[in-house]
């Protein structure tokens, strides 16, 4: 398939089924381990494992939440409930490769400025003007 002529939806799918293939070979208490990530078992020391994660305190602290693919809205989320303009730290624990690096976006749909996240990126504070702002985000190739 034409890579530039996916939707968004079908890139997401895509980085799913990239990780059902990588985590194949793995035991299945590791595996359901890795679905279960995410909220709660998050860490600044996390190795790569899909997701990207937030918190709402500085140096991973306080409530966090974790996705492994886009999110659209961060005002509702089925773990976490809103996180919309509260992330004051984050890090991409995403697979290098393909859709690696996280763009986040001042508004709701990936609209406003945005910012790029590199793979492997721990950000213990945001950005100067970026603290309370993140209201979604999506993985991208480059960014
Ligand atoms: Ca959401
Ligand atoms: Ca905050
Ligand atoms: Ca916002």
């Amino acid at each position: 398939m034409d890579r530039a002529h996916r939707t968004h939806g079908t890139a997401d799918q895509t980085r799913r089924r990239s990780w059902r293939r990588r985590t194949a070979g793995v035991g299945v208490a590791t595996a359901l381990a890795l679905s279960a990530g995410g909220v709660g078992m998050a860490s600044a020391a996390q190795a790569a494992d899909g997701y990207f994660r937030v918190w709402e305190h500085n140096g991973a602290g306080g409530a966090g939440c974790a996705w492994f693919g886009d999110d659209a809205d961060y005002r509702y989320n089925t773990d976490c409930g809103n996180f919309n303009d509260r992330v004051s730290s984050l890090k991409n624990d995403g697979y290098p490769g393909a859709f690696e690096d996280v763009q986040i976006f001042e508004d709701i749909n990936y609209r406003g400025a945005s910012i790029c996240v590199p793979n492997g990126a721990y950000w213990s504070s945001m950005p100067a003007g970026w603290n309370d702002r993140v209201s979604s985000h999506k993985w991208v190739n480059a960014c």
